[in-house]
């Protein structure tokens, strides 16, 4: 593969797409915002926070792999199992406790917007798009002052019985607390001890500590449901933060009502707009009935699009009676990249989405179903525009503008990435999904699906980790969608 051509095919993709995207009218994005409260680990903080507790205990419950996080053990327990493996996990503590003691005990550096529908608000409103509607059943003031200040990003706001649109720090719900996630991340090579085991971080993550405080509700209100019409007119949606739906409430109610709400918002949304298309952006989901509900009653037959990382490919292979899979994905030993690929077509199809895009430190892979309006080279556009949003990301933490964007340009595309894409070649190759030639273009031609391929670009030293997916997910989409209305645009225009 020839590293050259695929940084040229960057540079041309991201130019591409910056002239599509006044095409689009504008963009829906729900649920989930917070706040993350930031610490870069340091060996010196790490040897503190575990000399705070009895080695061996340490030990004990790491073996336990905490899904929830009751105590500081449990914290400290999954910590080490996210930095040992280099895996980024999200993990939910249901009281303030842990809250406090992270405060008491280690602090954080810095506080910026967090959750995957805050991240991709910003973003999308700060390259520029006509209309970002951001919808956060739960904004508080103080979330509110997270949002990018720009004109074009609006949250809906009911007055005397109508919804009109505002900016989220002109909409948001008097005496509302805030939910504040507390994100630790961790660098390559860091050295970790404890109960007499070394280990090296194998990379750069993170571990989200996740609050789900009792009064969170992923919901939309009465209202706004109602005349849902008037966040139109959009292209599309992206939608995220079903991770916080429960199994059982305090009043009784359950998951089913929830996820049957979701899917009536989904719904409703395709109806004011037949053309629109939805994307899910999935995440870490420990709750295992909760995940299942969101891939097969949410996900399954009424989105179009899903995003999400390896881990995530793994954990929902799982959950959908693909153990084996999920195990040779998360293994990640030299095929890993080929369970990878079958792992998410498996995902395209039992789902029956039109596209899965899945984000790896890297290479990126997209499946599609046969018949989409665009080319594989307008995919591939789409996927390398976002892995210069991913690089600009990690270089500055925020993007404020395209011309920030850019400068994702300069970052090289990984070698480890082109590595992973020469050793599926020959499994390509050999079940002709494409030929020599083709590979190098990173298009595959599957008997019932479309695949694209390409590598990335990764900073060496990121400013933090948290977010990028949020930013491939939502650059790919809409870059993608905005290609779609330009098409449109063409062939209906007089000559
Ligand atoms: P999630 O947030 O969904 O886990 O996605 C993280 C993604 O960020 C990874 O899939 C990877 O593609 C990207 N990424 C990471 Br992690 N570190 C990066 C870096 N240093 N440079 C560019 N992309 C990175
Ligand atoms: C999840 C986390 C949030 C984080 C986001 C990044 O939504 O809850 O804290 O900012 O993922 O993708």
């Amino acid at each position: 593969m020839d590293i050259q051509e695929w940084e040229q095919r960057h540079t041309e993709a991201f130019y591409n797409v910056k002239e599509t995207i006044p095409y689009l009218d504008g963009m829906f994005v729900a649920y989930n915002s917070n706040i993350d409260a930031i610490k870069h680990l340091t060996e010196a903080d790490l040897s503190r926070l575990i000399g705070l507790f009895k080695e061996t205990e340490i030990q004990e419950r790491i073996e336990t792999y905490p899904r929830e996080i009751k105590d500081p053990l449990d914290f400290m327990a999954r910590l080490l199992i996210s930095m040992r493996e280099g895996k980024a996990a999200e993990i939910p503590t249901n009281t303030s406790d842990i809250h406090e003691w992270l405060k008491g005990h280690l602090g954080f550096d810095y506080a910026r917007m967090g959750g995957q529908a805050g991240i991709i608000s910003n973003l999308l409103a700060c390259l520029g798009l006509k209309k970002v509607v951001a919808y956060v059943p739960w904004l508080s003031q103080e979330q509110s002052e997270y949002f990018a200040a720009t004109d074009n990003l609006l949250h809906p706001k009911v007055e005397n019985g109508k919804v009109l649109l505002k900016h989220p720090r002109e909409a948001f719900k008097p005496n509302i607390g805030s939910k504040v996630n507390w994100i630790l991340e961790y660098s390559k090579d860091l050295q970790v001890s404890c109960n007499g085991r070394n280990f090296m971080v194998p990379r750069d993550n993170r571990l989200i500590i996740s609050s789900r405080p009792n009064w969170l509700r992923l919901d939309m209100d009465k209202d706004v449901y109602e005349q849902l019409d008037s966040i139109f007119p959009i292209d599309g949606a992206m939608l995220s933060g079903y991770q916080m739906i429960k199994e059982v409430y305090e009043d009784g109610s359950t998951y089913e009502e929830h996820v049957a709400r979701s899917v009536q918002v989904i719904e409703k949304l395709k109806s004011l707009n037949p053309e629109l298309r939805i994307h899910v952006e999935l995440t870490s989901i420990q709750n295992r009935v909760i995940r299942k509900a969101i891939l097969t009653d949410i996900v399954a037959k009424h989105v179009h699009s899903l995003g999400l990382d390896t881990v995530e490919v793994a954990n929902a292979l799982n959950v959908l009676g693909h153990e084996e899979l999920s195990y040779s994905v998360i293994r990640k030993e030299e095929n890993g990249i080929i369970s990878l690929y079958q792992g998410a077509l498996q995902l395209l199809k039992d789902l029956s989405l039109e596209r899965v895009h899945v984000h790896s430190l890297g290479f990126y892979i997209c499946i599609l179903a046969k018949g989409h309006p665009l080319t594989l080279k307008e995919h591939r556009d789409s996927l390398l525009f976002s892995s210069t949003l991913a690089a600009a990301k990690a270089i500055r933490g925020d993007i404020g503008s395209l011309m920030e964007a850019e400068a994702g340009l300069e970052v090289p595309i990984s070698s480890d990435g082109i590595e992973s894409l020469e050793n599926f070649k020959l499994y390509c190759t050999g079940r002709k999904l494409c030929t020599r030639e083709e590979f190098g273009y990173g298009y595959l031609y599957g008997p019932d699906h479309d695949a694209i391929i390409v590598p990335s670009k990764v900073v060496d030293r990121p400013k933090a980790t948290v977010g990028i997916g949020d930013a491939i997910s939502a650059g790919a989409f809409v870059a993608m969608l905005a290609r779609m209305k330009q098409k449109k645009a063409i062939n209906v225009s007089p000559i």
